[in-house]
């Protein structure tokens, strides 16, 4: 039983790893992300709370929900382009704009 539980265990972490990395990398190539950039940097916390995943921040939040809307099970550079036009974060700058200027639209800045 211990076993099965440390092998779910690492099973699930290596899916949630796989899966943040896929759409982190459809986020750094959709924006051409460069890596000593803000965004660069802030890794997975561009939909992240925490640096390990974890919850989604106000960005993530909007992207989860344009993917749900969509149906598909991948972010797509077409998803992330449907919450371009909205201010995740409250902060009075669109997302769109945040990403342009090397900001992170999932945080207040
Ligand atoms: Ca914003």
């Amino acid at each position: 039983m211990k076993r099965l539980i440390i092998f779910a265990t690492v099973t699930g972490l290596a899916a949630v790893a796989m899966a943040t990395g896929a759409f982190l990398k459809t986020f750094n190539d959709t924006y051409k992300v460069k890596p000593d950039s803000t965004l660069g940097k802030a890794k997975c916390m561009i939909c992240h709370t925490k640096a390990s995943g974890g919850a989604f921040n106000a960005f993530g939040k909007d992207v989860y929900a344009a993917l749900k809307e969509s149906g598909g099970k991948k972010v797509t550079a077409e998803i992330l382009k449907k919450v371009e036009g909205k201010d995740s974060d409250g902060d009075g700058m669109k997302n769109g704009e945040e990403i342009k200027k090397d900001r992170n639209p999932g945080v207040k800045n």
